[in-house]
């Protein structure tokens, strides 16, 4: 008979070319699952909370009941949502399905309903110094077979603008020791952006399709004015454009364009996104499964989503882990509202850290048949890179001003 009691759950913090933080729940037949609870730049928090809060209360508990150790978790803490309090919430449910599914004996999307398509479409980073750098690197992303990619650029007299990498690095944003000034301008950016659409699109036609990140800068009317000077250039979306703490804010972009809308990576809850959702505001909702509560919560938002017409697009950057794709991949094989799914591909040693079934070919992944969510940690490998301190960058205005990042 198997014993599916947890007798050990351990948290891996690790950085194989950035941080992660992985939970590994052992069960009483020999059985593991893992989950990732990566919060970039406030890793160590998540990793104390797991280690001193959290794993406690989970040994000697059934780890088949997957909802039941959800609500324990987020009613039982009584401090509610939160990032720090969610991402150890999702390693827990992620570890507990990889678990479940791999004493079924099944990939997880066969436990989530099964697969609602053949595979998953993914959007591709394209990025430059300049207008010339970007086209390189869109003609590069297309020439790897992506169909959708997301295009940032270099804004003439602007000092750092999002997206765009330093130097001649990869672009990973959390790359100081103590958060790096970047300078910006939104009267600059908002003049740019037609210009930069206009030369893309002239090169590469309508067959691409196009997305951006404009990373919380903006205000709704900033917002709603670059959707509209946008819309000839007709994007699959433009994303994050003004902070959505207040969801209200997103009425007026509404109200004056049609370009579709994508938010929600910072999101943790339901909550973060229901007059968001409701109210027929957005178009996407890139809510991770990290950071949302796992594949437990991701579940409801979608299912609350698709009610409204509102597709998924999850966040994908590297700074969720390999276990956070794979988890992924199974999620977005599984819902009928599926939109796009985010790949801004791991380092080399990050993806030896991590061995995983997925994969990637002609513009869509697949999560792979393994049983489980199919990624797993070399945890001799992972010992050999300790954690290294990280910030993302702080934002000012040219006069200044903190701004959003
Ligand atoms: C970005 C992220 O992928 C995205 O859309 O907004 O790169 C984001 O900046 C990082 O995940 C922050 O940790
Ligand atoms: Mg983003």
């Amino acid at each position: 008979m198997a014993d599916a009691r947890i007798v050990e759950a351990k948290v891996i913090v690790t950085c194989p070319a950035r941080n992660f933080v992985t939970l590994k729940v052992m069960t009483a037949d020999g059985l593991y699952g893992i989950g990732d609870g990566t919060l970039n730049g406030r890793e160590l928090a998540v990793a104390a909370y797991l280690r001193d809060h959290v794993v406690p209360c989970l040994i000697g508990r059934d780890s088949e009941r997957i909802e039941d150790t959800w609500q324990y978790l987020y009613r039982g803490a009584y401090w509610r949502r939160g990032p720090v309090t969610m991402a150890s919430i999702s390693a827990v449910d992620v570890a507990l399905w990889d678990l479940k599914a791999k004493r079924a004996q099944v990939p997880l999307y066969q436990l989530l309903g099964g697969r609602c398509r053949e595979s998953v479409r993914v959007y591709a980073h394209a990025n430059g110094h300049s207008v010339e750098d970007l086209i390189e690197s869109v003609a590069k992303h297309i020439e790897l077979g992506y169909k959708a990619i997301r295009v940032q650029a270099a804004v003439p007299g602007v000092a750092d603008a999002y997206g765009v990498p330093h130097g001649t690095k990869t672009y990973e944003p959390a790359d100081g020791d103590l958060p790096r000034e970047e300078t910006w301008s939104t009267p600059k950016y908002l003049h740019f952006m037609p210009k930069l659409m206009d030369v893309v699109r002239a090169k590469f036609g309508f067959e691409v399709a196009l997305l951006h990140d404009s990373h919380h800068r903006l205000t709704p009317i900033e917002a709603a004015a670059l959707g509209k000077s946008l819309e000839e250039y007709q994007l699959f979306w433009l994303e994050d454009l003004t902070p959505a703490e207040n969801q209200d804010g997103f009425r007026m972009i509404r109200q004056h364009t049609t370009t579709p809308l994508a938010v929600g990576e910072v999101f943790n809850s339901v909550f973060d996104c229901q007059r968001l959702i409701a109210e027929q505001w957005i178009d996407y909702i890139r809510a991770a499964v990290t950071h949302a509560g796992g594949i437990t919560h991701l579940r409801r938002i979608a299912s609350f989503a698709d009610l409204y017409g509102v597709r998924t697009g999850c966040h994908g950057a590297t700074d969720l882990s390999p276990v956070c794709m794979g988890a992924a991949l199974h999620f977005d094989l599984s819902i009928p509202n599926f939109g796009i799914q985010e790949h801004m591909p791991h380092a080399a040693l990050t993806n030896e850290v991590f061995p995983h079934a997925y994969s990637y070919s002609g513009g869509t992944m697949v999560p792979g048949e393994a049983p489980g969510h199919g990624v797993d940690i070399d945890e001799a490998l992972a010992a050999k890179f300790p954690y290294k301190r990280a910030y993302l960058p702080v934002c000012r205005l040219e006069d200044g001003t903190l701004h959003s990042w």
